[in-house]
């Protein structure tokens, strides 16, 4: 087992219960909550209903960045709930336009050793900095929010030894590229990653940062640098200096190892649709390209959007192809409009978008059809775009931006011009006059409760007989983007039977009922829904909606080979079993229509008879499920919000 390693100093300090040993059940305390608009409407509803007056973490911050493109009034409606209800429950709120919740997160509140919880996946982007950053559906934020500590597996350690140092034109973007190269996203359910080694000093912290945030795509649960000099100095320039303690780790063991040599790392590209399809550059030059967008909370720190201004200065885009760049947050906006970098980028022909997610969660800038995009972000799942059959390849913003000036996928070593030396800022600006401090008493503070925000639908404690149909087959690596699709649809996130409308919409065929359409009749008949799926069930986002809106058209189990961390707990939180097959085989025996029976399942999971038997014409089918007793207890009473 792991020894001495960064992260179980941080674990030490927050266990409050449970057995370190890898794969048991844990509780740690959580130190601080991050949500963002699209998961937070409902976590704050879900505050609400534990009757919470005041959050007991150190500090939780309520950021709006997604839902930004207010096309009708359920954005805005939405964005004046999560102000009032933050000021009422003495949370921090950053206004729309102060930038994507984990880039501003990093700059103003990221503290080494401490942890984080939020209801995002990208969370971990803040392990950057040395946090046990760790995202997770709404509920578990609105628990954490209330004090309640965060249940988890104690994790195996992945030690990532780093070497070397990066060459000019390869980035941070190549070092988690090649992760994905090395790991793929699947089978790292339960593992955390640690990186150390020579190799760290050299990288800075938003660096650190593009390589904890697509610990996402791995499938891990969080990703940790060590708090080094770096650390510090970024917290300096960032007028936070206070805040820093060093965390290194002390001749350590982990569980499972891997070194990367940074001077030997090329320019990489993760192909589509999947973020683990990884090509070099050298191999794919010469696609022609149509569409190039920089941004996201993966790659659009100042450093990131410096380089890119430089490469950019003086020249112009090829008429091919548009550029699209948003900054990661109003500091890294402010500081290059100051500076001329961001006049040189639109001299260039580049569109200039507002600080927050946007294209990334299909929020406008979908490319033509059969045209391939390149994105400095981290998920290409089909379709996430707004695009059906899309091509987006994920790059660093070096590479997107030689892309940008060539009209094809380039290795920028080839352009013909010398790497920019860039230096990192020697301050950065600091004004938090867009961040809300809350009230010290928010007992008077009116909530602001348009007629888009809805409630949490509550559900009914689990039935004795599932009598089950299989209302979809989706076979492998489903993402929650396929369950339930953002784009257009994300301004429906707080209003849960119209989002229920297009669950699994993706999947829909042309004159065949909907998948809505199905469950609902599957419900109304009085029986239960079933989903199956093969591997990596549920990866990708943390939004609980995949399983509330499920839950919702009366689904009651999942069976997989799989199920992914924040969406199995997702289920469990809204009383839907997270069944695996004990024998891969029978997946075939389930096609869509399938009638199941599983009898006394309440009994069953109360005195963990595993495997558990599922009855389907004719044959048995055994299934298991790792759950905790505290899951137990929660999938008996229908879900969390009914257990008081
Ligand atoms: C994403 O990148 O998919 C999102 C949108 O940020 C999600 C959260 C959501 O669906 O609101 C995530 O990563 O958790
Ligand atoms: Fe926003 Fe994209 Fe980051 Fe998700 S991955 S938080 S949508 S920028």
């Amino acid at each position: 087992m792991a020894k001495n390693t960064v992260i179980q100093k941080i674990l030490e300090k927050h266990i409050v219960s449970g057995n370190p040993v890898p794969g048991e059940p844990v509780a740690i305390r959580i130190d601080q909550t991050l949500t963002q608009d699209a998961t937070g409407t409902m976590a704050y509803l879900e505050l609400e209903a534990m009757n919470i007056d005041r959050v007991k973490t150190e500090l939780s911050v309520s950021y709006v960045d997604h839902n930004m493109m207010q096309n009708g009034p359920e954005n805005r409606n939405d964005h004046l709930y999560l102000q009032s209800v933050a000021a009422a429950k003495g949370v921090v709120f950053s206004r729309p336009g102060n930038g994507i919740c984990h880039q501003v997160h990093l700059e103003r509140f990221g503290v080494p050793g401490k942890t984080l919880l939020g209801s995002d996946s990208h969370t971990p982007t803040n392990g950057g900095i040395g946090m046990m950053a760790i995202g997770a559906g709404g509920l578990d934020v609105a628990l954490a929010m209330a004090g309640q500590p965060f249940r988890m597996a104690y994790p195996k350690i992945i030690g990532v030894k780093l070497t070397g140092r990066l060459s000019d034109w390869v980035s941070a973007k190549d070092v988690i590229l090649e992760m994905l190269r090395i790991l793929t996203t699947k089978g790292n359910v339960g593992c955390m990653v640690e990186y150390y080694g020579e190799g760290v000093a050299t990288l800075t912290v938003p660096q650190r940062a593009t390589i904890t945030n697509m610990g996402a795509e791995l499938g891990v649960t969080c990703s940790v640098f060590p708090s080094d000099e770096m650390t510090k100095e970024f917290l300096e320039k960032q007028g936070r200096g206070g805040s820093w303690t060093e965390l290194k780790a002390d001749n350590p063991e982990y569980d499972k190892d891997i070194e990367i040599d940074l001077s030997k790392l090329r320019p990489l590209a993760a192909c589509p649709s999947s973020p683990d399809n990884i090509k070099t550059i050298a191999e794919l030059a010469g696609t022609e390209v149509g569409q190039v967008i920089i941004g996201s909370c993966t790659n659009s720190s100042f450093r990131d959007l410096t380089i890119v201004g430089a490469m950019l200065k003086g020249r112009k885009i090829s008429p091919n192809v548009t550029l699209s760049i948003a900054p990661g947050s109003r500091q890294v906006l402010e500081m290059l409009a100051r500076n001329g970098t961001l006049a040189d980028i639109i001299s260039a022909g580049a569109r200039i978008l507002e600080s927050g997610c946007g294209p990334c969660i299909g929020q406008g800038q979908s490319p033509a059809n059969d045209t391939v995009t390149l994105r400095t972000f981290n998920r290409n799942f089909p379709g996430r775009t707004g695009t059906k059959g899309d091509q987006n390849y994920l790059v660093s913003p070096e590479v997107a931006a030689a892309a940008a000036l060539t009209g094809k996928i380039t290795d920028p070593a080839a352009l013909g011009f010398a790497y920019p030396q860039v230096k990192d800022a020697e301050k950065f600006l600091i004004d938090d006059s867009m961040l809300i401090r809350p009230p010290c008493c928010g007992k008077n503070i009116e909530i602001i409760r348009k007629k888009t925000i809805g409630s949490p639908p509550v559900n009914q404690a689990m039935p004795e007989t599932i009598k089950g149909t299989v209302v979809i087959r989706t076979g492998d690596k489903t993402s929650t983007d396929d369950i339930m699709p953002a784009g257009v649809h994300l301004k429906h996130r707080s209003n849960i039977p119209e989002y229920a409308k297009v669950v699994f919409e993706r999947f829909n065929e042309d004159g065949k009922p909907t998948f809505a359409q199905r469950a609902a009749a599957v419900r109304d008949a009085g029986r239960h829904g079933i989903i199956v799926g093969r591997d990596s069930y549920g990866q990708g986002s943390s939004r609980e909606h995949a399983a509330i809106c499920p839950m919702y058209l009366g689904v009651k189990a999942v069976i997989a080979y799989a199920i992914e961390r924040i969406h199995a707990a997702n289920l469990i939180n809204f009383g839907i079993v997270p069944f695996t097959f004990v024998n891969k085989e029978d997946y075939e025996l389930l096609p869509e229509g399938t009638e199941i029976v599983i009898e006394n399942l309440p009994e069953k999971l109360a005195k963990r008879a595993f495997p558990i038997i599922a009855k389907a014409n004719g044959r048995e089918i055994p299934l298991t499920s790792k759950l905790s007793d505290e899951d137990i207890r929660i999938l008996l009473a229908g879900g969390r919000l009914n257990l008081k």
